[in-house]
Formats: C-alpha cells, structure tokens, sequence
C-alpha cells in the first residue's frame, strides 16, 4: 500500500514514470480518506501536526485540506463533485466543486515537501487538476489532452511532485475549463518557505481568497456556464457579501492577503486606511527593490497579489473590489437607469400585471435596499449587507478588516463593530452654514465657447450595461 507500485498495474506504471495516472482497484483501498466539508463558515487555520512546522493560512471562508503521511510523502485526497454552496445566508448555489464545497480546500505544504495528490471525479463529465504556477514535472501539469489523458466520471488519478517553490498557487481543471470554472471548480495552493526566507516576512495574520463570478438568475440555483464577461455574482471565495467574513486582526500585527484570481476580468482590490506593498505573486517573492506602497492593485485574470501591511489604524476598514458594479448582487445588473423618474405609481400598475417587477430606484439604486419587493426564491437582494449606521449598500466583493486593540494574538473571531472615541467620527452638523460663494457661472473669458448654439445640452447617464429606454 506504501509503496508506488501498489497504486498502479500494467500499463498504469508506465505513464507513472513521466506523470498523472489512474490508480488501479487494489490501492483504492488504500487511498487516503477524503475529507469532506459541509460548512461554508471560515475554518480556524489547520495548524500542521506533522512534517515541517509553518504558521498556516486562514482561507476566508473556507478550510484547509487534512493530510497523512505515508513514508515521508504527504499524500492529500481531492474529490471533484457536485457541491451545494451557500453564496450568502439565504441563498444557495448548486456548483462544481471539492470534498463538499467550491471552491475545493486550500491545500498547504513546506518548500522540498513531496506531495501526492488523490483526484477522484464524482463528476459528470471528466476533467484534470492543472496545479497553475508550479514547478512540477510536465506530466503532472494535468492539461487535458497535452500531458494526460482526462480523468473520467467514476475513475481516480494521482499526481505526484515536489513542491519545489516557496510562494501561493492555484489548481483548477484544465478540462472543459470554462464549464468546469464557470462551475466553481478552483482552489487555493500555499508552499510555505523551508526556512527564514529574506524576501518572505513571517506574519501574524495570513489570509487568502480566491476571486470567482457567476451568473446565476434571480430564482434559479445553477450557474449559466456560457457566460463570458457579464457575469451577475461577483465573489470572494464563492461568497458574496454579506456573506464574506470579516478579517479580523490586532492592531499592529503584520498582515498578509493572498488573492488569486479565476474569473474572466480583472479586479482592483482597495483597502481603507492602510498601505500596502505587493510582496509576491503566483511567479514569487517580489525583490524588495522593486515594492511600492499602493492602496489598491489590480489582480487580473490568471493572477495571483500578495499584499503586506501593518493593521496600525484601529477601526472597521473596507476592503473591496474597486469596480463598483462587483459589489452589487443579482439584482442590480442590467437594470435601466431611471434616477430623476418617480416610478411608485406605473410600478404598483406593472405588478398587477407582472407580480416581480421591480423598479430601480427613482434616487439612485440606494433605494433597492430599502424596497420591499418581492424577490423570486433563493435570491439576494442586491446590497443587504447591514452595518451599525444602517444599509452598507453593497454586495459581491466585499469585506471588512477588523482592527482591534484587544484582540488577542491568533485569535481570529470577528469582534463585533468598532466603537468610535468621541470626537473621531463624522457627524451632521447642527446648523446649516452660509450659502457658499461660488465662481461665476458663466465661466471664465481664457475659454469663451466657439459657437454659441444658444441652447442647452443635457444628458442623461446610464448605468453600464443598461439598456436605452428614451
Ligand atoms: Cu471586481
């Protein structure tokens, strides 16, 4: 059962020489346990009981894979399925994923570990795991078609290398990959450095998320998988706010967030109230030389940022992606502009004839939060998220790092909302002031107009994506 030859029979040991191969019946038996998740709540980080010490990653919502030793090789068990995933409290998503969940566990590992990797496909189509960013043998690539044949409904492979770089990974199919990703099938990758490392800082707080879209209809729980850019469930992990925990850490601890990337466009991840210096990507560390502070970076399709700072403000920071129609739910896609128009009385008259028709908010799409309109089953209102001063007014990508004086070290749960000293906080202010002087209308005379038309312009914005209604 130890030993490599057990996995494989005839032919199979072959294509063991050079990369992935199916495991035959007899060693089924002995494979590893796959470890299955039913909660989509952020797991504490799994502290490592064996093999090289490290201090673990936390995945936001989401967990890390158990492993076994077996002779000095970590031996994980990946169970491609079909999973439920709670998107947000509320609302479920029926996806492809991992061992119960999408996206599939973070799995973690020492530079110089040898790792072997069960995949089982409960699937119902084939597929491969691509392990995006590794220096692995060209036969463990796991692209489908070009380094291995795909691993069919029903069948197990095994992958085996040596995590040779230090840094943070992704894996994914690459196997009908816009089905299989559209699906939810992706997963996080944490080589932890062998030792002190010059261009790797030691942390007190590791987070790590990936970055995933969906488009999923109001009222319906499978993702549409021939969508190519206008996806209508922006999230973080297969979670959308406010259903994305919050990052919880004690002032001055140094920070790290590693952000991974598999949607189909890019996202500007911004953080409140801090700096950052981007420390690494998928390629490794970033040479001292070459960091610059940023409040926001850009993580495009394929990438992976590893942000760094020091949690040095106390306070409830957002942090979110810096589009804004990614921090919107279902609903607030492809609506109409109708800001400046009082829709109450045609809307009440539409819904005697249609009961779900809704109206974007006459003021601005603040007022969908307020609404009460009925919403088809198994769907987010667009921007619910609750804060202690009323509606947030956002979705998707979005979160919030918690800063704390008194958390304790380690101690990841979220501590409520901050209270703000007195005399910190915005406030209305008791008396209306003076009306402000203003410059003169007219404009100045260093840019008279060409031609005076004699009459006026206006124009009204639409959202993106919206369509004309004049
Ligand atoms: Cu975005």
């Amino acid at each position: 059962m130890n030993s490599r030859r057990h996995f494989l029979g005839g032919a199979g040991a072959i294509a063991a020489a050079v990369g992935a191969a199916t495991v035959g019946r007899a060693a089924l038996a002995g494979l590893p346990e796959p470890v299955h998740q039913d909660s989509a709540d952020t797991m504490p980080p799994l502290q490592p009981g064996q093999g090289r010490p490290y201090r673990p990653v936390l995945t936001l919502n989401g967990w890390t894979l158990p492993w076994r030793m077996n002779q000095g090789v970590k031996e994980f068990h990946l169970v491609a399925e079909p999973v439920v995933r709670e998107m947000a409290p509320g609302f479920k998503a029926h996806l492809w994923g991992y061992n119960g969940q999408s996206p599939g566990p973070t799995i973690e590992v020492v530079e110089g570990d040898r790792v072997r990797i069960f995949v089982t496909n409960r699937l119902p189509e084939h597929t491969s795991v691509h392990w995006h960013g590794q220096r692995v043998p060209n036969g463990m690539d796991g692209v489908s078609g070009l380094t291995q044949a795909p691993i069919q409904p029903g069948s197990t492979w095994v992958y085996e290398f040596v995590a040779r770089r230090p840094g943070t990974f992704m894996y994914h199919p690459h196997a009908d990959e816009m089905t299989q990703m559209a699906m939810g099938m992706m997963g996080l990758w944490v080589t932890h450095p062998r030792a002190r490392h010059p261009l790797i800082d030691e942390v007190d707080r590791d987070f790590c998320f990936l970055l995933n879209a969906y488009d999923i209809d109001p009222g319906s729980f499978a993702p549409k998988t021939s969508t190519m850019l206008d996806f209508n469930l922006w999230s973080w992990n297969s979670r959308v706010f406010p259903g994305i925990d919050s990052l919880n850490v004690r002032q001055g601890d140094r920070v790290r967030i590693r952000v991974g990337n598999l949607t189909m466009t890019n996202h500007p991840i911004h953080l409140h109230g801090h700096e950052f210096c981007v420390t690494g990507t998928d390629g490794g560390p970033v040479p001292k030389a070459g960091r610059w502070p940023e409040v926001t970076t850009d993580v495009a399709v394929g990438q992976m940022r590893q942000i760094e700072f020091i949690a040095d403000e106390e306070g409830d920071w957002a942090i979110h992606c810096h589009k804004s129609h990614h921090t919107m739910n279902a609903m607030g896609h492809g609506l109409p502009s109708l800001i400046g128009v009082d829709q109450s009385a045609l809307a009440a008259r539409i819904q005697d004839l249609i009961p779900d028709y809704m109206a974007m908010g006459g003021r601005g799409m603040a007022d969908m939060g307020r609404m009460r309109m009925p919403l088809p089953d198994n769907t987010l209102p667009m921007m619910t998220g609750q804060g202690p001063f009323g509606g947030v007014e956002m979705g998707g990508m979005f979160s919030v790092l918690k800063v704390r004086k008194d958390q304790a070290p380690g101690d990841h749960r979220d501590p409520g909302w901050f209270s703000h000293p007195p005399g910190t906080q915005a406030h209305e202010v008791a008396r209306a002031p003076a009306e402000p002087s203003r410059q003169d209308a007219a404009g100045g005379s260093s840019m008279p107009l060409a031609s005076p038309s004699g009459h006026e312009v206006e124009v009204q914005v639409r959202k993106p994506g919206g369509h004309a209604h004049h």
